[in-house]
């Protein structure tokens, strides 16, 4: 088992649903420590460079125009397989698909507005997470 870190996103549609501590709260019962937090509300640039790596696909300018509609929670996760337990707490991209009991069949509705983001692999979380925090905002313990 490896300690690793990831990035979290609870998306503005989750914000404004005021399900922020019932988010963070699964992530604490699955072993995850929250190490950083910000709240932010995400210029267009922003979330374009957050997401550059969806540049090509024909739903990033309605994922950039949504991350930007309003304030996000942003967070760096640490635990055990932290990138793997995240994406397994979050369930599926479309949430019609997500198993019971995961965020996003129990917070969301659409595959536009699916109430968190969680680092992909690895490599992505370590440059998701300098993205949007210096290392000194980092409180491991
Ligand atoms: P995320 O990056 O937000 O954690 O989501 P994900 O890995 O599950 O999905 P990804 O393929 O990375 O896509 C990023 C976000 O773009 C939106 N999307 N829309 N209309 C579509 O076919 C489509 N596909 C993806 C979703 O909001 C997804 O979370
Ligand atoms: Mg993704």
């Amino acid at each position: 088992m490896a300690l690793e870190r990831t990035l979290s996103i609870i998306k503005p549609d989750a914000v404004a649903r005021n399900v922020i501590g019932e988010i963070y709260s699964r992530f604490e019962k699955a072993g995850l420590k929250i190490i950083a937090a910000k709240m932010k509300h995400l210029s267009r640039k922003e979330a374009e460079g957050f997401y550059a790596i969806h540049r090509e696909r024909p739903f990033f300018n309605a994922l950039v125009e949504f991350m930007s509609s309003g304030p996000v929670m942003i967070q760096v996760l640490e635990g055990e397989n932290a990138v793997a337990r995240n994406r397994e707490l979050m369930g599926a991209t479309n949430p019609k698909e997500a198993a019971p009991g995961t965020i996003r069949a129990d917070f969301a509705e659409t595959i536009d507005a699916n109430a968190v983001h969680g680092s992909d692999s690895l490599e992505n979380a370590a440059i998701e997470i300098a993205y949007f925090f210096s290392t000194t905002e980092l409180c491991p313990r």
